[in-house]
């Protein structure tokens, strides 16, 4: 059965169509957004754990506009999901991301991006409650890298490149480059990095410290996932807290940091999660923890 376009569809010409049972169906404005932006992210379940894909294959998942609203969106639901204890975010295995999409960059003026509000969805993955970790594998570049260091750890394969080439465009990282990659490598190591290009391979940033594990290049999403499950697995309201109050060590100096992780430390006790943690130790059964 094929349906007869709706008079809106066709004004817009353009709006996506969707095959289904070898018809085009015509879909509403809304409705086309949402399935345009659940192209450019994959995203699913596993238990307790998501996986997130970033899919823009043809351009080496360069973070346009667009792809990073689906991705800012699809992770913000997953994390109002109580359900949920931890996310991987990958990409494809020849690219995590190439950095921001370069064709959309040179075509904005430095007041598009001034009101974009661009550097806001990079803060809103900043400020997510829920663990996340890259899966890198392939090119993890310019606002790549960027991404990936604002995920919780990172896991890479061999095959991982990491690098902040911005500079050969004429630009300087602006998502947190200069600052999440210095705190991460050491001065030294982030400007020879910034300044000259030069991309790391997945061991190099390893020993660097930006990495966490590296694994063969068949292993990289599956290392993620296992890594992803062994983090909910943990009571959930301690796995935040600890993720807050690491990322309050590059905040804070040491002495605020101390006593914020003290703080943290007293609600994390309160919790139900420390009790059924703590009496499940003694009673010699495994936890259920139910994220209160
Ligand atoms: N943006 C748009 N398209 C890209 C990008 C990109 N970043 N990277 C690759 N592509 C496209 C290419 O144009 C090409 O498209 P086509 O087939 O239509 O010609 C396709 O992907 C495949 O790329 P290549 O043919 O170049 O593939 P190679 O294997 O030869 O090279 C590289 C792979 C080395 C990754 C190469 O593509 C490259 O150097 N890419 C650009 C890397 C780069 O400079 N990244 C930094 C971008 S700027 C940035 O990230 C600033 C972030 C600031 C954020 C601010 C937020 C507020």
């Amino acid at each position: 059965m094929s349906r007869r376009c709706a008079p809106w569809r066709r004004r817009r010409p353009s709006t996506p169509r969707e095959r289904w049972n070898g018809h085009v169906r015509c879909l509403a404005p809304a409705t086309a957004r949402r399935a345009v932006a659940e192209e450019l992210v994959l995203v699913e379940r596993d238990g307790p754990v998501a996986v997130v894909r970033l899919n823009r294959p043809q351009q080496l998942n360069a973070l346009s506009d667009e792809l990073m609203e689906a991705l800012v969106s699809a992770l913000r639901e997953l994390d109002a999901e109580p359900s949920l204890r931890c996310i991987v975010l990958g990409g494809s295995e020849r690219a995590f991301a190439a950095g921001a999409d370069i064709a959309e960059l040179a075509r904005s003026s430095a007041i598009d991006l001034y009101y974009a509000r661009r550097v806001e969805r990079w803060d809103a993955i900043r400020n997510l409650w829920t663990p996340l970790v890259a899966a890198v594998s392939g090119y993890c570049l310019g606002g790549g890298c960027e991404l990936a260091m604002s995920c919780d750890v990172i896991v890479a394969s061999e095959t991982a490149r990491f690098g902040q080439p911005e500079t050969g465009l004429g630009i300087i990282p602006g998502a947190g480059g200069t600052q999440r990659l210095t705190r991460a490598v050491g001065k030294a190591l982030a400007l020879d990095m910034i300044l000259s290009g030069r991309l790391l391979t997945a061991r190099e940033a390893q020993a660097a410290g930006l990495v966490a594990r590296v694994v063969a290049r068949e292993a990289w999403l599956d290392e993620a996932r296992r890594l992803a499950h062994d983090v909910a697995a943990k009571g959930p309201v301690a796995t935040r807290l600890a993720k807050e109050a690491v990322d309050r060590a590059f905040e804070a100096p040491l002495g605020l940091g101390l006593e914020y992780e003290r703080r943290l430390l007293n609600l994390a006790f309160a919790s139900e999660d420390a009790r059924e943690g703590l009496n499940a130790f003694l009673e010699k059964r495994k936890p259920e923890f139910e994220g209160r």
